[in-house]
């Protein structure tokens, strides 16, 4: 089994990484220029002209893109080809306002399809395994991208896409699925609907690897998820205006690489917009550097992330980033303090009579914010004698207040009783804002 996808490329000297990337930066920023009526605003208004970019940290005087951009210049104002060019379409869902439409040239599907090649070698996926792809197909990029990046790998793929849980278990027991690709929530419903079925994870399925992303999980849910099903955990990360899934961690597990001859990222601090030092926790920032179709300079996701710069023990040179935190505008203040989901899964997660399913609902009571978090107990944890939840009742709400220093109300229901995700899961209500 090779280690590598592309040793050359994946190992290089970080120096000539560095020149690779200058080379395409200043590619792109040409490319840009010429092909796109809203990059070539942009760089006007904001004085700045393609020949000024000739290092990498000249890119600090490239003007930042957003969310909003690609809102505002709905369906295809920024894309960089014309139509006949174009091979697919992916499209965000658009919650919020108009959804986001990404475009992309056969190169582009290429790009994507190689990066994560390089990450499913790097964690021992090979033309034996069968990956079951488990995420969302169709306008969603989590079931395409993880399907191409597993054909390009040469591994089997079984397109189940999210929903039919019972028959998906049933098939991965069956046609010896070795990898699943999913939601973190998701799998815990696998795990779940697994044992009421009788099916053991571990002795009836070939079940060895899971690759979780698309929404965030903590360190402990991971440890969850690998005590609960003897599979190792895998980290994925992507977004659909990057292209989708891109980046998984290698089986070092320290970090999710980025892969540098295609991307390069920053990390800023999200209120100055300034570079925070390797290893500090800031927003990240990502210009794409081989798209064709729909390239991005210096897009702000907003995922609240750490850079790692050194080389990884796995011997690859391109940077890694942490497990991502939290968004900035996830966020939500209760009372002036700022919570993150992800911290309140953390505490959760570390505590054995604590299921895998909670929600938080904050809302106004008068003048004064409330959170409440609803807390399914693990199924052996329930307990007929009061003292004993109201016991556990406080040692929740206690490590919570350690954590978020603030005071959470606890409720705790019965296991089961808490909506169950196919997809990215919703762990927050805040009526606030309904
Ligand atoms: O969720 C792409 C994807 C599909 C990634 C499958 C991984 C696996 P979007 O729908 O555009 O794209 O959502 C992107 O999801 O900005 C993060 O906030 C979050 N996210 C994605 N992966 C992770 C992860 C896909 N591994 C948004 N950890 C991103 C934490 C993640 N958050």
């Amino acid at each position: 089994m090779p280690e590598y996808w592309d040793p050359e490329i994946e190992t290089m000297p970080i120096d000539d990484l560095k020149k690779l990337q200058e080379e395409k930066l200043k590619q792109l920023v040409h490319y840009v220029y010429e092909r796109s009526p809203f990059y070539r605003k942009r760089f006007d208004e904001h004085g700045v002209k393609p020949e000024d970019i000739q290092t990498l940290d000249d890119i600090r005087k490239l003007p930042f893109t957003v969310k909003q951009d690609l809102r505002d210049t709905y369906p295809t104002g920024m894309f960089c080809v014309p139509n006949t060019e174009l091979v697919r379409f992916h499209a965000s869902s658009g919650t919020t306002g108009k959804p986001t439409v990404v475009g992309y040239t056969q190169h582009d599907i290429e790009e994507w399809a190689e990066s994560l090649a390089r990450g499913f070698t790097s964690v021992g996926l090979g033309e034996n395994d069968i990956l079951q792809v488990s995420y969302g197909y169709g306008l969603f990029t989590g079931g395409l991208g993880a399907h191409y990046g597993s054909e390009k790998l040469g591994a089997t793929v079984l397109p189940t896409s999210s929903g039919n849980t019972e028959r998906q278990l049933e098939l991965m027991r069956d046609l010896d699925v070795t990898a699943i690709a999913c939601t973190p929530s998701y799998f815990l419903y696998m795990i779940e609907t697994a044992k009421k079925l009788n099916i053991d994870l571990r002795s009836d399925t070939k079940l060895r690897m899971g690759f979780f992303g698309a929404e965030p999980w903590s360190e402990e849910l991971k440890r969850r998820i690998e005590s609960e099903s003897g599979i190792k955990a895998y980290d994925i990360y992507g977004t659909s205006e990057m292209s989708g899934p891109l980046f998984t961690e290698c089986s070092e597990q320290c970090g999710v690489h980025i892969w540098a001859d295609k991307f390069l990222i920053e990390i800023l601090d999200p209120e100055t917009g300034q570079p925070v030092p390797d290893g500090e926790t800031g927003e990240l920032v990502i210009t794409t550097l081989t798209k064709e179709a729909m390239p991005l300079i210096r897009y702000r996701v907003r995922d609240l992330t750490r850079k790692f710069s050194e080389p990884c023990p796995c011997g690859r040179t391109h940077p890694r980033i942490a497990r991502i935190s939290g968004r900035s505008d996830d966020m939500i203040i209760v009372r002036g303090i700022n919570v993150f989901p992800g911290q309140v899964e953390s505490v959760l997660m570390k505590i054995p009579e604590v299921g895998n399913h909670f929600m938080i609902i904050v809302d106004r009571i008068g003048p004064l914010d409330s959170m409440k978090v609803q807390i399914e107990m693990h199924e052996s944890a329930f307990s007929d004698k009061m003292s004993d939840m109201m016991e556990l009742k406080g040692k929740i709400s206690s490590a919570l207040k350690n954590v978020l220093n603030l005071a959470v109300e606890v409720e705790l229901v019965e296991h089961g009783s808490l909506p169950r995700s196919e997809g990215k899961s919703k762990k927050v209500i805040d009526k606030r804002k309904i």
